[in-house]
């Protein structure tokens, strides 16, 4: 049995549901509310310590980790492959999911939570997530109590639109030659960055325009367009899941 523990269809909760739903596997979804910080409740922080959706339990065995999650699925249900079977192919998929995980998420996170997550909070809202946090293991209580003063210097603004400028340079350049990030095939490569593309078009859409990145907006497109990833989307309980953001991930790449 398979069971998903995520919140709205964005940044890495998308990731798993849309994987999910290509391979027509059935789940049980429990949506955990981050607005409401139920990941800070005693039974999630059992499931998982570090408090952060999502999660994937399988048979009883918890698996963590977006990127992660996404490769345990195309090992466990081969069936309807997400991933292409030659060696080079599946080098650029793991390329692309470490890429996503380490220099773009973090980053449009950080500038989503600024620019989107953090004002939306009210004063009593903060106060909540203060009280909530005790419980969160010290590097995830340190990166939200920064998330919650918004403490980042100018520097550490900088360098995150920096990164995120090269990524989608990046990405655009790859689009430009090939219909999908690992070459011809469709694969959860673009599903480990489609919903990360898709918020950092609303967080920073300087950076990821129409005039920058028009093979990579028409990349999105496509796959918006996807059953999968519509009927993902369709899950959502905000109305615009792209403007949900929490404080996100590795504190490492946080400062
Ligand atoms: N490296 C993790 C990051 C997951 C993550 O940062 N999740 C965020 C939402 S995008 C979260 O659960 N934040 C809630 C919290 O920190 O309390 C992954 O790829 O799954």
């Amino acid at each position: 049995m398979l069971e998903l523990y995520h919140w709205e269809p964005t940044l890495d909760s998308g990731e798993p549901l849309v994987a999910l739903k290509e391979k027509a596997l059935p789940f049980r979804a429990h949506y955990v509310d981050l607005a409401e910080l139920q990941q800070h409740q005693p039974g999630y922080l059992r499931l998982n310590p570090s408090g952060q959706v999502p999660v994937l339990v399988h048979d009883g065995r918890v698996i963590t980790e977006a990127g992660l999650i996404l490769e345990y699925l195309e090992d466990a249900f081969p069936e309807r492959p997400l991933r292409p079977a030659e060696l080079a192919g599946r080098y650029r998929v793991r390329f692309w999911i470490k890429y996503a995980e380490e220099r773009v998420a973090p980053y449009a996170a950080l500038l989503g939570w600024l620019a989107i997550g953090r004002p939306a909070l009210t004063a009593a809202a903060v106060e909540q997530a203060r009280q909530s946090i005790r419980q969160l293991p010290a590097e995830r209580r340190q990166l939200w109590e920064k998330a919650l003063a918004g403490s980042w210097s100018e520097e550490e603004i900088v360098l995150a639109r920096a990164s995120l400028s090269s990524a989608v340079r990046l990405i655009e350049q790859t689009l430009r030659e090939a219909p999908y990030l690992a070459g011809d095939t469709y694969s959860i490569a673009d599903i480990a960055l489609v919903f990360i593309v898709r918020a950092l078009r609303t967080a920073a859409p300087e950076i990821a325009s129409a005039e920058r990145a028009p093979a990579t907006l028409g990349w999105l497109g496509r796959l918006e367009g996807r059953p999968a990833v519509a009927e993902t989307l369709a899950l959502a309980r905000t109305s615009a899941p792209e403007r949900a953001f929490a404080p996100g991930p590795e504190p490492a790449r946080w400062g």
